[in-house]
């Protein structure tokens, strides 16, 4: 017995992983504690299942040494990088999507961060629409389908008739049209396969996503799935109600159900969760920090420099704490991290230009000769190094604008294992939601921020314990594996330990 999973994600360096299943699904995921991010959640299963992963190999077409394979390429045998799927994938699961470097430009950097990354954020002003990076959308789309079509073909040669319905996971706005690309070749050939959806980022409100010349074909490539994930409840609805009035299509909201082509779309809040004591023990194992001293306090800010993360407003509402709150003078520092990203788009240099004078100002109105009140590190740091500065704040200001989810929040709880801090959070992003005993803070706001950030401070120890370990135990439940069993299980291919199939 056999199903074939496909994994689309990417922004990470491998981003289709198309993997086979066997019965034992349920205890795989339960057993592995995964390495890190979402490729090596899932990266273990698929080996389990010996699954095939598809994906971008992170270098162009053209730029491929002449005699390289350029269908299997070779998995290095350590990676620095926490998001390639090197976590036990033998090379010959790995197949790789060659691009050549001016679509690819189109595709990534226009359609996909040009244009669906804001628009999808509700920062609609900000997004660029073109016809030729659209095209480049469709093309991209389409050789990753292909692609993910070779494997599913020779999957289905080796089904037989008890085998379970090989299954395609794709992940991302990166990839929003390949299965319907996928949906209608599996049916002209008679390919057995069931499609799944997630998105990492928020689904806009109908008045936003229709801005988008093309939002009919956006949909109706999503609804080539069986079911479409996002991670809330609200995300689901706006999908929901965009297919109704876009496309006219029957919907029932309360059962999350969409009907199109003649069939049902499943779509499931599934909201994503960390590796958690895989933090915890890092949090155990990260040596004494020495950015403090004394009683200081740490304020925490870990992000992708990206507009949508609210730093600018973050350094503006640190500053208004320290005019308002004098007392605080060479007692805190708040220490920002953040990882370049997009560094070829301009907005996002811009970004950083506007960030690097903004935290010089500061420092130099506030600082004394023993102390500065920012520190800012622009590069990426260790999970094991950002382990211990989590467990090291006394806060984690975490106030993006708009966020799908927001896996620092998480992480930051995970790691907090000695002296309970407070976990200060924008209600705009998919964590803030669930994490009702953070101190929630409008982003805009930035007297808000400030008298948050005094609250946080100086919070009694015995309530920062209480919200602390409330937040704790939920992420500890609601991790990332359990996030990989909710979605097999949405999509019927949870298969139990008696090797029965779960229901959805
Ligand atoms: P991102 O927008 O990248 O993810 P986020 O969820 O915060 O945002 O994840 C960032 C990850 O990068 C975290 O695991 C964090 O530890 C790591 N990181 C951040 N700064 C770092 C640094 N300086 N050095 C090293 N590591 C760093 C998208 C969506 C989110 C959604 C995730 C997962 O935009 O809303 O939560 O996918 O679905």
């Amino acid at each position: 017995m056999q199903h074939v999973c496909s994994l689309l994600e990417v922004d990470s360096i491998f981003s289709v992983l198309s993997f086979a299943s066997v019965p034992g699904v349920k205890r795989n995921v339960e057993r592995k504690s995964s390495a890190g991010g979402l490729v090596t959640a899932v990266a273990p299963v698929v080996v389990e299942c010996k699954g095939l992963w598809v994906g971008w190999p992170g270098i162009f077409a053209e730029d491929l040494p002449a005699h390289a394979n350029k269908d299997a390429l070779k998995i290095p045998e350590s990676d620095p990088s926490d998001i390639t799927p090197t976590a036990g994938l033998k090379s010959d699961q790995v197949v790789s999507v060659n691009v050549g470097k001016d679509i690819f430009n189109l595709y990534y950097n226009g359609c996909c961060n040009g244009t669906f990354w804001p628009l999808f954020h509700s920062m609609s002003d900000r997004a660029i629409f073109s016809a030729e990076s659209w095209e480049a959308y469709a093309q991209v789309n389409t050789i990753f389908a292909e692609k993910t079509l070779e494997a599913l073909r020779k999957v289905n040669e080796t089904l037989t008739s008890d085998s379970p319905v090989p299954l395609v996971w794709i992940h991302d706005y990166h990839l929003m049209n390949a299965a319907n690309i996928i949906r209608q070749r599996a049916d002209e050939e008679n390919l057995k396969c069931k499609l799944g959806f997630f998105l990492h980022i928020p689904f806009p409100p109908w008045d936003i996503f229709r801005l988008f010349p093309r939002d009919d074909e956006v949909l109706q490539g999503m609804l080539g799935c069986d079911m479409v994930g996002f991670h809330i409840e609200d995300y689901c609805l706006n999908f929901i109600d965009c297919c109704h009035r876009r496309l006219g299509c029957r919907v029932d909201r309360k059962a999350m159900l969409v009907e199109h082509g003649g069939r049902t779309v499943r779509v499931r809040p599934l909201p994503i969760g960390i590796p958690f004591e895989r933090f915890v023990q890092m949090a155990k194992e990260a040596p004494q920090l020495l950015i403090k001293s004394g009683d200081q306090k740490l304020i925490l800010g870990v992000d992708r420099l990206d507009y949508t993360k609210g730093l600018t407003h973050r350094l503006r509402a640190f500053e208004r704490l320290l005019e308002k709150h004098p007392e605080y003078k060479e007692q805190v520092i708040f220490l920002q991290i953040a990882v370049p990203s997009r560094t070829d788009v301009k907005e996002y240099q811009d970004l950083k230009e506007e960030l690097d004078q903004l935290v010089g100002a500061i420092n130099g109105r506030f600082t004394t000769p023993n102390w500065s009140p920012i520190r800012y590190i622009y590069g990426c740091v260790s999970q094991d190094e950002l382990a211990g500065f989590y467990r090291e704040a006394t806060i984690a200001l975490v106030t993006p604008l708009r966020d799908g989810m927001n896996l620092v929040a998480k992480e930051f709880v995970a790691c907090q294992i000695n002296k309970p801090g407070v976990l200060v959070m924008s209600p705009f992003a998919g964590a803030g939601e669930m994490m009702h005993e953070a101190l929630t803070v409008n982003p805009y706001e930035l007297d808000d921020v400030a008298e948050a950030l005094h609250r946080g401070l100086s919070m009694p120890e015995d309530e920062r314990e209480v919200r602390m370990s409330h937040l704790r135990n939920r992420e500890r439940i609601y991790n990332v594996d359990y996030w990989m069993k909710s979605f097999l299980k949405a999509m019927g291919s949870l298969i139990a330990e008696d090797g029965e199939e779960v229901l959805p």
